[in-house]
């Protein structure tokens, strides 16, 4: 989304598991993503984003808006890495799977809007008055939510102001409509976590 929203030219690179059988120890972490450009290989999805953001201005004009483009880049992380523990794993009870939608979600998406709220600027970006990173990193975890969870986002009315604000971004607004976009943000038949059916 980052590559599409600066307008350079890349391969999305998509492979199926039987591939990444033989590629997986061809990887610095065995883990995916990794972006390739010439000589360069970077791991890690939030080195690549701030690769990406250092190259083409989306990291903050000034610490202020850097150290806010971080750390809503980190917090939105924790957020997806909490809804993959809570999915991702089969171990885990549909009870506790309930009680993060009743309570926990709830409790870290209040916590993310306020920190949407304390920006001390007219924009409708999270840090400064231009796109950052952290917008990509909150876009893409506002977006996955409101796919799994449409209604959720209602009673958010800053993040889902912020949803259809970026979503209208022309770039972005052409990817999310084009066959570019993956079908699924996160897993399962229907690109639905839960309920899984
Ligand atoms: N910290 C890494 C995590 C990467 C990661 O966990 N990738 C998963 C897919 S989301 C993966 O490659 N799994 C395949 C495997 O472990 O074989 C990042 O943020 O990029």
């Amino acid at each position: 989304m980052l590559l599409e929203f600066v307008g350079v030219d890349f391969e999305d690179r998509q492979i199926t598991l039987e591939q990444w059988e033989t590629l997986r120890s061809t990887t610095p972490f065995g883990r995916m993503p990794v972006y390739k450009e010439g000589d360069l290989e970077i791991p890690e999805t939030f080195a690549i984003m701030n690769y990406l953001g250092r190259k083409h201005g989306l990291c903050g004009d000034n610490d202020h808006d850097r150290i806010r483009s971080d750390v809503t880049t980190e917090a939105w992380r924790d957020y997806g890495n909490r809804v993959a523990n809570t999915f991702g794993a089969q171990s885990n009870s549909d009870d506790a799977r309930k009680r993060f939608l009743a309570e926990e979600q709830p409790a870290l998406l209040a916590d993310l809007e306020a920190y949407y709220l304390q920006r001390d600027t007219t924009s409708q970006y999270w840090a400064g008055a231009s796109p950052t990173i952290g917008d990509f990193a909150a876009f893409h975890l506002i977006e996955g939510l409101a796919r799994q969870f449409p209604n959720v986002l209602r009673n958010f009315h800053a993040l889902e102001s912020f949803h259809q604000f970026f979503a209208a971004q022309p770039k972005i607004k052409k990817y999310l409509e084009s066959p570019r976009r993956p079908s699924a943000l996160f897993y399962g038949p229907n690109g639905k976590i839960y309920p899984k059916e």
